[in-house]
C-alpha cells in the first residue's frame, strides 16, 4: 500500500469528508496542515500540488488528487474491502453519485460556501435571508432523500453520507435542523454522530468551524 498524505485543515468541511472516509476504511495517513487563514494554500509549493489552491489534496505515493469527492471515490475504490461504500452496481452507484454532485454544487458551494466566504473573507456580518432560504431548501431535499431510508443513498452507509455529514453539520451554525420540519434529517444526523470516529474526523473540526464563524458576531437578516 502506498503512503497517503492528506493536506488540509480540520475546520474545512471537504477535508473532514476525507478524514471520515480514511477513518471508515481504517487507513493510515500523514496529515499536513494547510492554514487557509494564513494563505498557505497560495504558496508555490502547494500550488504545484494543487493549482486550484483548495483543500483537501490527497497524495498517494506521489499521485496528487484534489476535490474531496474525487478523493473519496478513489480511496473507496482502491482500498475498500468491498463495494458497500461505493457500490459497483450502476443503479446504486448513480444514487451515490447524485448525492456527491449535489453536495459539490449545491450543499457545499451554494449553501455553505456562499454563506461563509463573505463572513470570513469579506467581513460581512449579516447573513442574508436568501442564504437561509437556500439552506432550508437543502434540509428539505436531504430530508426527502431519507424518507424511506436510514442513509442518504439507501439502507446502509455510503460515501454519500460521509460527504454530506461535514457540510450539513456546518450549516447548523446558520440554521438549526428543525425536528418537526426535517425529522428524517435530524435522525440521520444523530446517527452520524454515533460513528466511532465521528468526533476525531468531524466533531473536532466542526467545533473549530463554529468558533471561527461565531467570532465574527454574525446576525441573521430578519
Ligand atoms: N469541491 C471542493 C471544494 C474545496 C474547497 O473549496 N475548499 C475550501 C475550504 S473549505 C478552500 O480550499 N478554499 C480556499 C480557496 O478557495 O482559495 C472539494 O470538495 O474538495
Amino acid at each position: 500500500m502506498g503512503k497517503l498524505v492528506l493536506y488540509g485543515m480540520d475546520p474545512s468541511p471537504p477535508v473532514r469528508t476525507v478524514l471520515l472516509v480514511l477513518n471508515e476504511l481504517q487507513l493510515p495517513y500523514e496529515y499536513k496542515v494547510v492554514n487557509l487563514l494564513e494563505r498557505d494554500n497560495h504558496n508555490d509549493e502547494y500550488r504545484k500540488l494543487n493549482p486550484q489552491g483548495t483543500v483537501p489534496t490527497l497524495v498517494d505515493d506521489g499521485h496528487a488528487i484534489t476535490d474531496s469527492h474525487a478523493i473519496i471515490a478513489y480511496l473507496a475504490s482502491k482500498y475498500g474491502k468491498n463495494d458497500s461504500l461505493y457500490p459497483k452496481d450502476l443503479v446504486k452507484r448513480s444514487i451515490v453519485d447524485q448525492r456527491l454532485y449535489y453536495d459539490t454544487g449545491v450543499i457545499f458551494e451554494r449553501a455553505l460556501r456562499g454563506t461563509t466566504k463573505p463572513i470570513i473573507f469579506a467581513n460581512q456580518t449579516v447573513v442574508p435571508k436568501s442564504q437561509i432560504e437556500i439552506i432550508a431548501n437543502v434540509y428539505e431535499t436531504v430530508n426527502g432523500f431519507l424518507k424511506d431510508h436510514s442513509y442518504v443513498a439507501g439502507d446502509h452507509l455510503t460515501l454519500a453520507d460521509l460527504s454530506l455529514i461535514p457540510a450539513i453539520s456546518s450549516l447548523q451554525v446558520y440554521l438549526d435542523i428543525d425536528a418537526v420540519k426535517y425529522p428524517n434529517l435530524l435522525a440521520w444526523f444523530k446517527r452520524a454522530e454515533k460513528l466511532p470516529y465521528y468526533e476525531k474526523a468531524n466533531g473536532k473540526g466542526l467545533q473549530q468551524f463554529f468558533d471561527i464563524v461565531k467570532s465574527k458576531n454574525i446576525k441573521i437578516e430578519e
